[in-house]
């Protein structure tokens, strides 16, 4: 029987069946130790390599070392993610670069708040106070201006939104809806179960640098750019009265200034001389006036989304509750 242990908890995971994926784009020289350790660490895991376009020993290797191989023809680590998460049925699912950075000595505490029914999904946090990862400098800032950026945005106390390292329930897994084809994935992951109110809980891990010879995919300006364009649009999607109330806002104040040249020229002449303050003005704060009704409507319809989504969740939830039931099996009521 294994079992997982915390502190005091003590979770019986035997009866779940728990999945461990790793997107992999040219891995050869990590991917087949990734395996084999996270099958040591859970030897009753599925372990899927998802491949996408290796050129290299990636897929010979994953297979040697125990793994089962599955194929996303599109380019990119979100397709794989999204291909991952809708071909894959398990109730526990841990995600995992196949680089060899993260340690997977650590995924029972990864899956412990899982397990439990504390959280949907659990984040590897390489930036958290209790741990010493191995970050490049330039990537630390990178990782630190992002992680700013997206909680004053959404109001959230993240550490780290850019892991490769997580966990997740199956209900998150097959609810979230995923676009992003890149780098930009796990942003999205992260702000999507903030804004859709999922549980999300971190812990401390520590990452460690690539061995020589093996080389990151990520390519620092084209991916970081991506990355802060998708904070902007899911921040523009999910909190429209924010984003195009307060560009609005910026520009009635900006309409102030030509305004305020209007206003003083007519109290000096008696009638408006200068007419292109008076039409900056009326532009300006027109412009501003057409946003913040832009973000009202948008506003009343993501609130509106929002309901028939959750009553579509609860619908779900019931279903899957009396199809366990039926079957014998309580995982749902775990949170599962
Ligand atoms: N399937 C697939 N996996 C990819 C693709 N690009 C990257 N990956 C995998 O995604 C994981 C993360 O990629 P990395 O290059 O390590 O990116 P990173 O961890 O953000 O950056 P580093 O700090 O340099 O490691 C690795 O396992 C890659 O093999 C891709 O296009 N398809
Ligand atoms: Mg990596």
């Amino acid at each position: 029987m294994l079992r997982l242990a915390a502190n005091e908890d003590v979770v019986d995971i035997t009866s779940r069946r728990v999945a461990i994926l790793i997107p992999c784009h040219n891995e050869e020289l990590t991917v087949a130790e990734v395996v084999r350790d996270f099958r040591s660490e859970l030897p009753a895991a599925e372990i899927y390599v998802f491949d996408n376009n290796s050129t290299d020993d990636t897929i010979s290797r994953a297979r040697a070392a125990g793994a089962t191989i599955l194929s996303e023809s599109r380019q990119g680590k979100g397709f794989v993610v999204q291909a991952m998460f809708r071909s894959i049925d398990a109730d526990v699912y841990v995600m995992v670069d196949g680089d060899g950075t993260y340690p997977a000595c650590e995924v029972r505490r990864l899956i412990l708040p899982i397990v439990s029914g504390d959280a949907d999904m659990v984040v590897g946090s390489r930036l958290h106070a209790d741990t010493s990862s191995e970050f490049e400098s330039k990537n630390r800032w990178a990782n630190r201006l992002v992680l700013a950026m997206l909680n004053s945005l959404f109001r959230t106390k993240l550490t780290d939104i850019l892991s490769g390292y997580r966990a997740f329930n199956r209900r998150f897994v097959k609810m979230l809806p995923l676009f992003g084809g890149g780098f930009e994935i796990e942003t999205e992951l992260t702000i999507k179960a903030v804004a859709r109110g999922f549980r999300v809980v971190e812990v401390p891990t520590a990452l460690k640098a690539r061995p020589d010879g093996s080389r990151s995919k990520i390519k620092f300006w084209r991916d970081g750019l991506l990355i802060l364009n998708t904070i902007v649009a899911l921040f523009r999607d999910y909190k429209p009265l924010t984003f195009f109330g307060g560009l609005g806002l910026l520009f009635v104040l900006l309409a102030m200034a030509p305004a305020t040249i209007a206003a003083i020229d007519v109290v000096r002449n008696g009638q408006p001389t200068r007419l292109y303050s008076v039409l900056w003005a009326m532009t300006l704060g027109l412009t501003g006036l057409i946003f913040a009704l832009a973000g009202l409507i948008l506003h009343t319809l993501v609130r509106r989304f929002q309901e028939i989504e959750h009553m579509l969740q609860v619908r779900a939830d019931d279903f899957a509750r009396e199809s366990s039931r039926a079957s014998g099996d309580v995982r749902m009521s775990d949170g599962l």
